[in-house]
């Protein structure tokens, strides 16, 4: 069974005609856009805005329409991945390297949904998967040094021999932390490092969560 198209495709349920849509980036939320676009051709009116360069090629190709932040700075819905999610529903994210352009048309959605299969459950976040931050390169080994500062082993993404490079032009540093016990102080910790421009801490932001189980679909909703 594919829980990635299970849980990616139930989200859709959620969207409705003339709705701003954030699109998301990942291999989970690809069968959203995927869906969206069939829906699109069979008359659903909505406009979508990117989170990276991938997912506005894959949703140019599935014929949604496209609209950016600066047009439409309040979003009704964002759909999006996680690489792991707690059980306060806080997220990391990023793995995929989209994290400035996910992060902030999250914080610009009324509402997020987030479809994962059920190993992105995790009971501590930073315990599977490292917290990207996106630093700008003229300053990364100074960031970097000040990462290492805050208990983890940040090390520089590459691709190849090369730094990765995000959609922004910037490097990414892989932090390795032993589980985070305070994602909240961390989160400030990091964004105060002086070219430091995002982590993948996504706190409060998800209102859904959408666990794709063997067995079916579970609902986990925010508890306000
Ligand atoms: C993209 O930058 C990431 O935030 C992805 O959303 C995340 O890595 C999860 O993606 P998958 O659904 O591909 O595991």
């Amino acid at each position: 069974m594919n829980l990635k198209k299970l849980v990616g495709e139930a989200a859709v349920e959620y969207v409705k005609d003339g709705m701003v849509l954030g699109l998301g980036t990942g291999s989970t939320v690809r069968y959203s856009i995927f869906k969206i676009g069939k829906l699109v051709k069979t008359g659903l009116k909505v406009l979508g805005i990117p989170t990276s360069k991938g997912t506005e090629k894959l949703a140019k190709d599935c014929g949604i329409p496209l609209t950016n932040l600066n047009e439409h700075p309040e979003v009704d819905l964002t759909i999006d991945c996680a690489d792991e999610v707690d059980p306060n529903l806080n997220l990391t994210k990023c793995m995929g390297g989209a994290l400035f352009r996910e992060k902030i048309v999250a914080n610009s959605s009324k509402e997020m949904i987030v479809v994962v299969d059920e190993s992105k459950m995790v009971e501590k976040l930073g315990t599977k998967s490292p917290l990207p931050v996106e630093v700008l390169p003229f300053s990364w080994k100074v960031c970097q040094r000040k990462l290492r500062e805050l208990d983890c082993v940040p090390t520089l993404r590459k691709k190849g021999k090369r730094a990765y490079e995000t959609d922004n032009g910037n490097y990414i540093i892989d932090c390795k932390f032993e589980g985070i016990e305070d994602p909240k102080n961390l989160e400030r910790d990091i964004n105060s490092i002086l070219g430091v421009l995002e982590n993948g801490l996504f706190l409060d932001l998800a209102d859904i969560v959408l666990v794709g189980k063997i067995g079916g679909i579970e609902k986990l909703r925010k508890i306000i």
